[in-house]
């Protein structure tokens, strides 16, 4: 994988009224400047995300990546770019079975343990978190802080995304604390624009 992007946005269905509005907001992100984003829906069954994974594929076009999460067959099934797996999930090996060895493949991990364990495997990058309290999250697991985020900065030589909590506010003191990008749910949710502005000019 090239070099991941300061800013990982995530969709996430519940965030938004209905299907449509996501899209538009997707629409409005790429429109501030943003090449990455994560599809998440806990909520919905395969075929709805399905459906909703190729309109954001049709709408977005094939210059913005798209990252699928939880689910290595609606990646391939929407032509997504890569996924994302969890620690309930798919193991890395088992996902990236399913999508070869061209997508991207990414590991969330909430300890240094599990940061060494996916550090070892194929995933393109990790993801690190909560870092900060988060409330888009059934059952988070403990916060680890910025100190989390350095922790795990020592034991990879992955990329490095984290996750929970992060905003305009705290964005640069993440990033300062080893990370290459952060991953934003709520952050971006009320104007996603004019928010993903403001954070791709705090990171650059
Ligand atoms: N994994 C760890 S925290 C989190 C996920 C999916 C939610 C992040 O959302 P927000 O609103 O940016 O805190
Ligand atoms: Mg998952």
């Amino acid at each position: 994988m090239n070099r991941l992007p300061r800013l990982y946005p995530i969709l996430d269905t519940s965030c938004f009224p209905d299907p449509e509005a996501l899209l538009l907001a997707a629409e409005e992100l790429v429109a501030a400047g943003v090449t990455l984003l994560q599809y998440r829906n806990k909520t919905g069954n395969a075929r709805q995300m399905l459906d909703q994974a190729l309109e954001l594929r049709r709408r977005l076009g094939s210059s913005v990546k798209l990252i699928m999460n939880d689910r290595a067959d609606l990646c391939l099934a929407a032509t997504f770019d890569g996924v994302h797996v969890g620690q309930d999930d798919l193991s890395s090996e088992g996902a990236r079975k399913v999508i070869g060895e061209g997508l991207w493949l990414g590991v969330s991990t909430h300890n240094p343990e599990q940061v060494s364990e996916a550090d070892r495997t194929s995933a393109d990058y990790l993801a690190i978190g909560p870092v900060f309290a988060t409330s888009s999250k059934v059952n988070p697991d403990p916060v680890i802080g910025l100190e989390g985020v350095r922790r795990a900065r020592a034991l990879t030589r992955k990329p490095l995304v984290a996750i929970g909590g992060i905003t305009r506010a705290n964005c640069g003191s993440v990033i300062d604390a080893g990370a290459d990008s952060v991953a934003v749910i709520s952050d971006l949710v009320h104007e996603p624009r004019k928010s993903a502005e403001e954070f791709l000019r705090i990171l650059r």
